[in-house]
């Protein structure tokens, strides 16, 4: 049974700026050349491809600040995103949003969010990117994007879109973390959002961890945002990725989570990013967020 969804339009953004690697420029065509189109196709959906927006280079640009690396290029990039997404969901389609860095969920969400009352974000990494440039260790942002999406962090970050907050914690979950830094730790625990990690994982199974998690996300909500970044799975599965973590969530074990969330038919927007072709066997990392992308959007064995 396929999930009742609205068409889909599909925007990459080849940003890397965000992480401390070069590589994820290269993700929304690694994941198109994995037929992401035809997936979807064959699922039934109508499927719109509007390609990348531009994006600037990093060797054009120098770092100003080391604890905001390329703050007002990254800035601009996720304001003419959080555009496109919003003119998306206008449009009545569902963004589909192909990473590129996990910053760009700045201007993803800035998008979504706006056009709900209350929105839900279901964040599928081994990180929290919960970090400000007072807490980052590297200065890279692609890990202080769920905290700007939240009101923390720097006043450029947090105001994408001209308002804030985006979400509120008691709708936020985190699925797969295993490498928090001190300062996400405390703004965890500070704002008590809830975080499913490998041991919560590994204790409980993924099946639990889920229907924990739809329950957050869908208190009080009328959207759900799926951010998920490739480094929460296994670098066995996917090696292609910025920061590859050891111990990570298995193919099956992702899957089960899209497939409860196709089940769930709460989902309004989506993101897949973090894909690094340079680091990948294969594309194989691009193969298995298509395949991701196909279990999220209701496909269906029997
Ligand atoms: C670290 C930082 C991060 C993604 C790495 C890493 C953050 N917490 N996020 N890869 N997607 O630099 O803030
Ligand atoms: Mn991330
Ligand atoms: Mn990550
Ligand atoms: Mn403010």
């Amino acid at each position: 049974q396929y999930q009742e969804l609205k068409p889909i339009t599909v925007i990459g953004v080849p940003l890397d700026l965000g992480s401390g690697r070069r590589g994820v420029d290269m993700g929304p065509s690694a994941i198109r050349y994995a037929n992401l189109h035809e997936k979807l196709t064959k699922i039934g959906f109508d499927v719109e491809d509007i390609g990348n927006l531009s994006v600037p280079t990093l060797e054009t640009y120098k770092v100003i600040d080391p604890k905001l690396k390329y703050l007002d290029e990254i800035v601009a990039v996720n304001e003419k995103l959080a555009e496109t997404v919003s003119e998306t969901v206008e449009k009545g389609r569902f963004p589909l949003v192909l990473g590129g860095d996990h910053s760009i969920a700045i201007g993803t969400i800035a998008g979504v969010a706006k056009h709900h009352r209350k929105l839900g974000v279901i964040w599928f990494d081994a990180h929290g990117d919960l970090n400000t440039h007072e807490t980052t260790p590297s200065g890279n942002i692609h890990g202080m994007s769920l905290a700007a999406s939240l009101g923390y962090g720097h006043e450029k970050l947090v105001h994408c879109g001209g308002y804030a907050p985006k979400v509120g914690p008691e709708n936020v979950v985190i699925i797969g973390a295993r490498e928090l830094d001190p300062g996400e730790r405390k703004l965890i625990k500070e704002l008590g959002i809830r975080v499913f990690t490998m041991h919560d994982i590994d204790r409980i199974g993924m099946a639990r961890v889920m229907e924990e998690a739809l329950k957050v996300v869908t208190d009080g909500t009328d959207g759900v945002h799926l951010s998920l970044d490739l480094d929460g799975l296994d670098p066995k599965d996917c090696p292609g990725v910025g920061t590859p973590v050891v111990g990570g969530i298995t193919y099956r074990e992702s899957h089960l989570a899209m497939e409860m969330l196709a089940e769930a038919k709460v989902l309004t927007s989506a993101e897949f990013v973090e894909v690094n072709p340079i680091l990948d066997i294969g594309n194989k990392t691009a193969k298995v967020a298509v395949a991701l992308v196909g279990s999220a959007f209701g496909e269906i064995v029997l």
